[in-house]
């Protein structure tokens, strides 16, 4: 029988791109984000170049409401879900905490860590009725270094790491595998919404270097997700060969 990977956040970047290199290894898909025609276009996508099956379910994170209404009222077929990919988040702006907004702050935490949580919290007892399963979370060199102007995005991206471990120790006594990847910078989304629409901006942080693409991080996420029972990958840092960490980089 497939296996079932909820992923969180699939309309665009390492989403969208670990949705595609599950369907392609044969997981059926939960696939989540907010804009729902880009949902009900990929599903069409993945159903008609694999042979798997996919259920849209559009909610926004940040919304215990909806997320719990959501997963509690997954058709019974559905409910047996392998796989949570936490990937949903968002960095917005780069620039001294004293120059920061308070409304992006409270969209970065919302989504980035209450977001994480909220799918966590309603996803994890289906996985121990179960005594089965596998969550990814998608945290950032942001949660292993600080690097200026990175603030609170850096510290949602920490509160990851942190989450991430303690869910280790907890649902370890429940036979769930906990697995955190932090990626380097990803040519995504993810720049042109930081700097909220300013393309060049967007395209000046990874300028003179190649970054990651979304499908080198969808091919780690496949890669920890496909270790024998008996082989947890605790934490991969995946980086762009050009950079070292978050403040060291070679520009052409
Ligand atoms: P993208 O902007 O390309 O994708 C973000 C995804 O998250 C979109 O599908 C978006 O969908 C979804 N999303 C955002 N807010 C919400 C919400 N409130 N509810 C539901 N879905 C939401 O970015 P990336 O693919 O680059 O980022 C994915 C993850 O990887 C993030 O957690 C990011 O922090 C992390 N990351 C990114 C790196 C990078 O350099 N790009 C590096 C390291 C980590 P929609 O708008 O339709 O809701
Ligand atoms: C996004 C990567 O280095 O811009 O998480 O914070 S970075």
């Amino acid at each position: 029988m497939s296996q079932i990977a909820l992923i969180t956040g699939t309309t665009s970047g390492i989403g969208e791109a670990t949705a595609e290199v599950l369907a392609k290894n044969g997981y059926d898909l939960i696939i989540n984000g907010r804009r729902k025609e880009k949902l009900d276009a990929l599903k069409k996508k993945l159903e008609d170049a694999y042979n798997v099956k996919i259920l849209t379910l559009p909610f926004d994170v940040r919304d215990n409401a909806a997320v719990k209404d959501a997963i509690e009222n997954l058709p019974t077929e559905w409910r047996e879900i392998d796989v949570l990919v936490n990937n949903a988040g968002l960095g917005l702006g780069l620039g001294p905490i004293n120059e920061g907004i308070v409304e992006d702050w409270d969209t970065m935490i919302d989504t980035n860590v209450k977001g994480l949580l909220y799918v966590s919290h309603a996803v994890m007892p289906l996985m121990i009725a179960r005594r089965q399963g596998r969550i990814v979370n998608l945290g950032s060199i942001a949660g292993k270094d600080i690097y200026a102007g990175g603030n609170v995005y850096c510290m949602t991206k920490h509160a990851v790491d942190a989450i991430t471990k303690s869910m280790r120790i907890d649902l370890l006594p429940h036979n769930i595998r906990v697995t955190g990847i932090h990626p380097g910078m990803v040519d995504t989304e993810f720049l042109i919404i930081r700097f909220k629409g300013d393309s060049k901006k967007a395209a000046e942080r990874i300028a003179g270097f190649t970054p990651l693409y979304a499908v080198d991080v969808a091919e780690t996420i496949l890669f920890a997700l496909t270790r024998p029972a008996h082989v947890t990958i605790n934490e991969l840092t995946v980086m762009p060969t050009a950079q070292a960490d978050a403040n060291n980089m070679v520009r052409k």
